[in-house]
C-alpha cells in the first residue's frame, strides 16, 4: 500500500485545504467506481464529513436514476444529508431481513493494512455497523491521514464503544481488565454538558489499547495477541468486547469481504481484498 507522505511542513491552512481535496477526490472516485446507477437500488450512506462529499457526488448523478434508488442512513446526520440532497430515504427497519443493500459508502477514523477499521469518532458506529453488515459491499472512503500499519497508531483517542449508560462504569472497569489504557466516557462540549448521548440514547466510551496486531503478525511469530501484555489482534479484541454486558456495539470493523479503501490527493488506494 502506498502510504501518505508527511505534510507537517505545509502551513495549517494549506493542510486543511489538502485534506478537504483528498476527501472530495476519494468520495467522487468511490461513487464513480462503486455505484452503478443502472443496477443499484439500495444504498447505505454513512456518517462524517467525508460522506458529505459522497452525497454531493451521488446528488450530481442523473436524477432519473437516483430517484429509483433508496438511501439508507446511519444516523441523524446522515438522514439529514440524504433529505437535504432530495434523495429518496429508506429505513433498515422496513427492509426485509433477507434483503441486502447493494452498496454502502462510509468513512473511518483509521484504516490498517488489512483494511480493518476504527469507526465511531463521530458517535454513529452502532447504526453504521448495522447498515454495513446489511450491505453486499462496503466501500470505505478515507483520506490519506487515516491509513496506518496498525489500528491505534494514528487514532489515539481509543476505540469508540457504545454502552448502556447504567453499565458505563462497570464497562470501564472490564475494559481496564482487558488492558485498555485509561478508557474514558466521552464528554460533550463544553464538558459540563455531560456525556455524549448517541442517536440510540446510549453513551460512548473511548478505550485506547496498544496498537492492534493483524492475524498475520501472529503467524509471523509476534508474541501476544490474545491480551498478553495488553496486546490484542483486531479479531480477538473485537470478540472480547462484544461479550461484555453493557457494551451494545464497538467501533472495530473487520473481516468484511469487499471492503475497499479509497483515498484522494496525496493518499493511497487499495484494491478490493
Ligand atoms: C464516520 O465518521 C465514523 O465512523 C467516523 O468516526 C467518522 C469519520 O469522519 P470524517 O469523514 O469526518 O473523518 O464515518
Amino acid at each position: 500500500m502506498a502510504m501518505a507522505t508527511s505534510t507537517s511542513a505545509i502551513p495549517a491552512a494549506e493542510q486543511a485545504e489538502l485534506i478537504e481535496l483528498s476527501k472530495k477526490a476519494a468520495a467522487y472516485q468511490a461513487v464513480k467506481d462503486h455505484l452503478d446507477p443502472a443496477a443499484h437500488r439500495l444504498v447505505g450512506i454513512g456518517s462524517g464529513s467525508t460522506v458529505v462529499y459522497v452525497v454531493d457526488a451521488i446528488a450530481a448523478l442523473d436524477r432519473d436514476a437516483t430517484s429509483r434508488m433508496l438511501f439508507f442512513p446511519t444516523g441523524d446526520q446522515s438522514r439529514g444529508l440524504i433529505e437535504a440532497a432530495g434523495l429518496p430515504l429508506g429505513s433498515v427497519s422496513q427492509l426485509p431481513v433477507a434483503a441486502k443493500l447493494d452498496v454502502c459508502f462510509d468513512g473511518a477514523d483509521e484504516v490498517d493494512e488489512d483494511l480493518n477499521l476504527i469507526k465511531g469518532g463521530g458517535a454513529c458506529l452502532f447504526q453504521e455497523k448495522i447498515v454495513a453488515t446489511a450491505s453486499r459491499r462496503f466501500v470505505c472512503v478515507a483520506d490519506y491521514r487515516k491509513l496506518s500499519p496498525r489500528l491505534g497508531t494514528q487514532w489515539k483517542q481509543g476505540i469508540p464503544i457504545e454502552v448502556l449508560p447504567l453499565a458505563a462504569k462497570r464497562v470501564l472497569s472490564e475494559l481496564e481488565n482487558l488492558g485498555a489504557l485509561g478508557p474514558q466516557i466521552r464528554q460533550g462540549l463544553p464538558k459540563k454538558a455531560g456525556p455524549v448521548v448517541t442517536d440510540n440514547s446510549m453513551w460512548l466510551i473511548d478505550a485506547p489499547f496498544k496498537p492492534l496486531l493483524l492475524p498475520r503478525d501472529k503467524a509471523n511469530g509476534v508474541q501476544g495477541g490474545a491480551g498478553e501484555d495488553g496486546l490484542w489482534t483486531v479479531d480477538a479484541l473485537a470478540d472480547q468486547l462484544i461479550r461484555i454486558p453493557g457494551i451494545v456495539e464497538h467501533g472495530l470493523f473487520y473481516g468484511k469481504n469487499g471492503l475497499e479503501v479509497k483515498a484522494g490527493e496525496g493518499g493511497a488506494q487499495k484494491p478490493v481484498a
